[in-house]
């Protein structure tokens, strides 16, 4: 395996959060300046709406298309799984991945609809990657009422984003995932400030790690 100019490799780096908490503009300030550091970096996000899957969950999230709940939780964990050959290779040749959404996402979306146990959430992500980093957004309801309303798609709307809240809150108990909560209430100057400095962190310690497994 080919690891980078240094021998080392990247880092996997995700960002968590309800919708509205700035995840996607983080995301991409982070990127810019790692790169502009000299580390070489990358953007991703979750779902990926291009590949053939990521296509059936953007037409079923704008409401273009019906799909049954577990079925829809499924296609959205295969469409990160379709992404892991090309992530692991990225990784190893020392490319650090900015993630926005991961499986975190995926379990706190389903598990907020009713009938849906933690557990079997989870089951369909177990042996992806696993982050080196996971910062959640935090925004309360109010403060994200203050960013204007929600879209049209599936999901916003202010009563399923706090049940998707409680949800993330209950993950974050998960002492095996390195989870840092940052306050997006922030400026966006003062978040990102917080957000380098985790994942530079994260960046110095994944080099002499093996990457892990959900
Ligand atoms: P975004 O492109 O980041 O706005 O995400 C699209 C929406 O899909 C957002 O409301 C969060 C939701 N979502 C993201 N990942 C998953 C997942 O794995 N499962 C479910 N059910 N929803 C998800
Ligand atoms: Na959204
Ligand atoms: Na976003």
């Amino acid at each position: 395996q080919w690891l980078g100019m240094a021998g080392k490799r990247g880092a996997l780096i995700v960002l968590e959060g309800v919708d509205r908490a700035g995840k996607t503009t983080q995301c991409s300030k982070l990127v810019q300046a790692l790169q502009q550091s000299g580390r070489p970096a990358e953007m991703m996000r979750f779902p990926d709406r291009t590949t053939t899957i990521g296509q059936l969950i953007g037409a079923y999230l704008e409401n273009k298309s019906d799909l049954e709940d577990h079925t829809v939780h499924l296609l959205f964990s295969a469409n990160r799984w379709e992404m892991v050959p090309l992530m692991k290779k990225k990784l190893e040749q020392g490319i650090t991945l900015v993630v926005d959404r991961y499986a975190f996402s995926g379990v706190a979306f389903t598990s907020a609809k009713p009938g849906f146990r933690l557990d079997w959430c989870m089951q369909p992500d177990v042996g992806l990657p696993k982050p080196d980093l996971v910062m959640f957004l935090q925004l309360n309801p109010a403060e994200a009422a203050l960013r204007g309303q929600f879209g049209q798609e599936r999901y916003e709307t202010s009563v399923f984003q706090r049940t998707v809240q409680q949800r993330f809150e209950q993950l974050m108990k998960d002492q095996t995932v390195n989870w840092q909560v940052i306050d997006a209430a922030q400026n966006i100057e003062n978040v990102h400030r917080d957000i380098t400095a985790h994942s530079l962190n994260a960046i110095n310690k994944a080099q002499n790690l093996p990457l892990g497994e959900l």
